[in-house]
């Protein structure tokens, strides 16, 4: 049998009562209650989240003490923020007492495309080709928490995307979303790592999925490898030597020893992702209009990019993640390149 949520235009208008289908035939779900969690997973693919788990709010000490042992290796570069929420970013009710359950999710942001079409030497992370991830991905979780209102009085929930103090990766995993790979970024064997996280937690028990056990990695070191700053030693980082941390997150000058090492990339880097097997084979290219490459970045030339104006940037960026690093920060890297 299978169980599908009728398609709506509005999903906050999405009935009370659920049709569900049954060899060609729709019930009314009070003939027939499909339960909560299916439903709030149909939901959520509904609303363009490919990879979908739900997991216990529980303790998290094994990563608690990772976290603090990378801390206290200085790993966070500038990165203070990380270091302010430590507690409530290693045990989840440190953030939200009442939480029970964390639904996580994955939404592929895969273009299909790659740096070698583009116009210019100078390369954008692919993640931030287009519109600002945050932004769309929260505002579908509220939604989820809407319908999940609607099906359940006295839920209370909080939407997490990148900003919040929750390891999203570790919640990943454990609601079976795919693996920590040595690159340190979740991998999902349908889609890879070009996944954005994010999670609805909330204060009702939920039915949990398996987490994701494996390690599929294997021998590979490929992305230990490729890393042009050497960033990277098996599943763990240090953000002082690498790029996307350099580009986006550093103030202040490119340190002289990295700016020689950038290959090009002017905000975020993808190689240690590139290169990774599972991408290679399993990537697939998202449906998302709003992840598709603005205009600028697929034809700008390097001389384009070099000569950028503030108001062309403002233009350019508005709602997307570029704007993070301002016009000066993109001046900043791109000088930091030539
Ligand atoms: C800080 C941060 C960064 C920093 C530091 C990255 C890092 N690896 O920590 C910088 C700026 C460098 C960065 C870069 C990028 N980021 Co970032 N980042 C974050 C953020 C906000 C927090 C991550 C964090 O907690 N780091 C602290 C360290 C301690 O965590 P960790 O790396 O997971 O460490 C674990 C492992 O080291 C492990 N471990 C340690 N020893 C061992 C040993 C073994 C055997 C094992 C198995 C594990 C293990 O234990 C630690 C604790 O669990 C998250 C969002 C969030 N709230 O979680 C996004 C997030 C991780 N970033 C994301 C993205 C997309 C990127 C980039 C790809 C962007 C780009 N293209 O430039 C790069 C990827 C670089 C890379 N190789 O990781 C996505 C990743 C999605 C995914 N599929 O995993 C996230 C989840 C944001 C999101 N909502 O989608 N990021
Ligand atoms: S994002 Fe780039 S610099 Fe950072 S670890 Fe990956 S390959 Fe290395
Ligand atoms: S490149 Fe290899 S080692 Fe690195 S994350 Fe991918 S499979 Fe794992």
């Amino acid at each position: 049998m299978s169980l599908a949520v009728s398609a709506g235009s509005d999903l906050l208008a999405l009935p009370n009562l659920i049709m569900v289908e049954q060899s060609n035939h729709f019930l009314h779900s009070d003939c027939m209650k499909p339960s909560l969690v299916q439903n709030i997973k149909n939901v959520a693919r509904d609303l363009g989240f490919q990879k979908i788990g739900i997991t216990e709010a529980q303790t998290t000490l094994k990563e608690h003490k990772r976290l603090n042992e990378w801390l206290a290796a200085g790993n966070q570069a500038q990165m203070h923020w990380i270091e302010k929420r430590k507690e409530e970013r290693g045990a989840i009710h440190e953030y939200f007492p009442e939480a029970k359950s964390i639904i996580s999710v994955g939404m592929n942001y895969f273009t299909g495309l790659s740096r070698e079409v583009v116009g210019a030497k100078l390369n954008f992370s692919n993640y931030a080709w287009g519109d600002d991830y945050h932004l769309i991905l929260k505002e579908r979780l509220w939604k989820l928490l809407a319908y999940i209102k609607q099906q359940t009085s006295n839920v209370q929930g909080v939407v997490c995307v990148d900003t919040a103090p929750v390891m999203e990766k570790v919640w990943a995993q454990r609601a079976g979303l795919g693996w920590q790979g040595k690159h340190t970024n979740l991998i999902s064997c349908d889609y890879g790592s070009w996944l954005f996280l994010g999670e609805l937690i909330v204060d009702i028990e939920l039915g949990y999925d398996e987490p994701f056990i494996a390690d599929l990695c294997g021998t590979c070191t490929a992305c230990i490898d490729a890393c042009p700053t050497e960033a990277l030693t098996a599943y763990q980082l240090d953000a002082r030597k690498c790029i996307s941390y350099l580009t986006i997150e550093r103030r202040g000058d490119i340190p002289e020893e990295y700016a020689d090492k950038l290959n090009g990339w002017i905000y975020g880097c993808d190689i240690c992702q590139e290169v990774c097997p599972w991408n290679r084979k399993f990537a697939r290219e998202s449906m998302e209009v709003a992840f598709q490459a603005r205009m600028a970045i697929k034809t700008y030339t390097n001389d384009d990019w070099e000569h950028l104006s503030e108001e062309e940037f403002r233009k350019i960026f508005r709602n997307s993640p570029v704007k993070r690093t301002k016009h000066s920060g993109l001046r900043r890297n791109i000088k930091s390149n030539s």
